[in-house]
């Protein structure tokens, strides 16, 4: 019998899940649909490590009825739902996924950008519905994207491989809104320029939001900041929902005051504001930007690595890769 015992609060790739049971007592959870917060807990009772995803919420409340935790690692990016001081206050190592699933969620960024622009969702249930008649002149005519400006509000690892892209293969100029500048030859390289976010929005054709979801940037996008865009312009929101205030966006879309939005995730997600839902210029997809095979399988490896080295097993016992709070580990 192991003495450390993990808990996998989401189905996972099980031949990933294997990696960690030469080492530890591994109890997972099976059922699709998450654990309410109660269950959580009760499940993570002795457990020394759990692996998390964007979803499972860990706080205060939770660490302090769970006290032989030791490390949470979640498989992906955020950390919205980690409240990161509250581990390190109780010695709790916290670990995210960055890296391996920044081109993949580019991929997807730019693709939802390009759907919305041209109109593709809404262009194929026309189709499918079988109301196409006629061709016409007009028939779901939108954007380029091509030459076009391209926003990037949040220039990280993401937002630099989106704007990599657009400047690249797509001609286009890139403006980006960021809390710090990037360095003088990355700007150059990626044909970038900083600007104030009311400028930013005053001068895109396609706004892409990849910014982390914090107390600052909850609902920096509203009523307010919408209006200050063209009557042509996209929103693309793949960060979280709560950058953007979706009751506002969904006024603003029904009004015409943009053109257009392509979103992947919500507030409240998987529960999608009706407003956004019966819309014909949105384009939604489930959080699934960074759904593909190989990478969803890099980062469920990743959060594994991190996992064994929180715990002191495998190759970097004690120095897991991504820690965000490694000061713990002393
Ligand atoms: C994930 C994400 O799909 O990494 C992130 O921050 O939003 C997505 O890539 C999801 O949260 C994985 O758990």
């Amino acid at each position: 019998m192991r003495s450390t015992t993990v808990f996998i609060a989401r189905p996972v790739f099980p031949d990933i899940i294997d990696r960690l049971r030469p080492h530890f007592d591994v109890r997972t959870h099976d059922g699709e649909a998450p654990l309410s917060q109660p269950e959580l807990i009760a499940a993570l009772q002795g457990c020394a490590g759990v692996f998390i995803t964007g979803s499972e919420k860990i706080d205060a409340t939770l660490l302090d009825a769970c006290p032989r935790l030791k490390a949470v690692c979640t498989m992906a990016v955020g950390y919205n739902n980690v409240d990161v001081p509250a581990c390190t206050a109780r010695g709790v190592v916290v670990t995210n996924a960055p890296g391996v699933l920044t081109e993949t969620t580019a991929d997807f960024g730019f693709a939802l950008m390009m759907a919305t622009a041209r109109r593709i969702s809404e262009s194929e249930r026309f189709l499918r519905e079988g109301k196409w008649k006629h061709w016409g002149v007009d028939m779901f005519a939108g954007g380029d994207v091509h030459g076009a400006t391209l926003g990037i509000l949040g220039m990280g690892r993401i937002g630099q491989a989106i704007a990599k892209r657009g400047h690249g293969g797509f001609d286009m100029k890139v403006a980006y809104h960021n809390r710090s500048h990037l360095a003088p030859d990355v700007e150059a390289s990626l044909g970038a320029t900083w600007m104030a976010l009311p400028d930013l929005l005053r001068a895109v054709d396609h706004l892409v939001i990849v910014t982390p979801y914090t107390p600052e940037t909850h609902h920096l996008i509203g009523a307010g900041q919408i209006e200050l865009m063209k009557p042509t312009a996209t929103l693309t929101n793949i960060a979280r929902g709560g950058v953007v205030d979706d009751a506002a966006l969904a006024e603003a879309l029904a009004a015409g005051t943009i053109a257009a939005a392509g979103l992947d995730v919500f507030e409240g997600e998987p529960t999608v504001h009706p407003a956004l839902l019966a819309l014909r210029n949105a384009v939604l997809t489930p959080h699934i930007a960074s759904a593909s095979v190989p990478t969803r399988r890099a980062m469920a490896n990743l959060a594994v690595d991190n996992l064994l080295a929180a715990l002191g097993a495998g190759p970097d016992a004690g120095r897991p890769p991504t820690a965000l709070n490694p000061e713990v580990l002393g």
